[in-house]
């Protein structure tokens, strides 16, 4: 009796330091399935990350443009025509069309490169005072004068717009009425979607605008 315990003693002493300092190949099994899920679930999160950082940088975008245009008018009593070009220089009399980000003095591209296009209610793009164009403001929110740009049918009534493409690099409806990707002055009209209108399959621009009422109540 006294034998059997003294030699199971050293047996039992050498086998549990081994148990508790490596794996099992079950245990190496599992801990690598585990790593791979977690893998391929940071690998699929990356371009959702990525898509979702360029989304808010180009919704900054279209805000800092919208403070410019703001600016714009409190510093001239006027909104700026549209750019026909890519350029971003005004052109008089043109209601649709690119940003006129050259004679704002900033960027005309989002983060996804392409141009930011604009549209202004013509009315307000030729007054010469901010006292006339707070006039001209509330003739259009009267209805003393017919407004002339409107967001999400005819409901909302706005001074103008900024839109960037989005991620499809096309304007989409019902910004771009002709379906050639732009906003220009022949093919599309002065009817535009509501300012954060939720991204779809079909509709992914981003676009910002400022109401007839907010820009009136910003002059002095
Ligand atoms: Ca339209
Ligand atoms: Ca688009």
């Amino acid at each position: 009796m006294a034998t059997g315990k003294v030699h199971r003693l050293p047996f039992r002493g050498r086998r549990m330091p081994e148990r508790q300092g490596g794996f099992t190949l079950i245990e190496l099994a599992f801990v690598l399935v585990i790593l791979g899920i977690l893998m391929s679930m940071g690998a699929g999160l990356v371009p959702l990350l990525i898509n979702q950082n360029k989304l808010n940088e180009s919704r900054a975008i279209v805000r800092e443009a919208k403070t410019a245009v703001m600016g714009y008018a409190l510093a001239t009593g006027r909104l700026p025509w549209a750019a026909a070009g890519t350029d971003g220089a005004e052109t008089v009399s043109r209601q649709r069309g690119y940003l006129p980000h050259e004679t704002l003095g900033i960027p005309g591209t989002d983060s996804y490169t392409s141009p930011l296009f604009y549209s202004v209610d013509p009315y307000l793009a030729t007054s010469s005072s901010t006292q006339e164009l707070k006039g001209r403001l509330a003739e259009l929110i009267t209805g003393s004068h017919a407004p002339g740009l409107f967001c999400d049918g005819t409901n909302i009534r706005v001074a103008f717009v900024v839109i960037s493409p989005g991620k499809n690099l096309e304007t989409d409806a019902p910004n771009d009425d002709n379906h050639n990707g732009i906003v220009s002055q022949s093919g599309d009209d002065n009817r535009f979607a509501k300012p954060g209108e939720p991204q779809t399959s079909d509709y992914d621009d981003i676009l910002d605008a400022v109401t007839l009422t907010y820009l009136h109540g910003r002059l002095e």
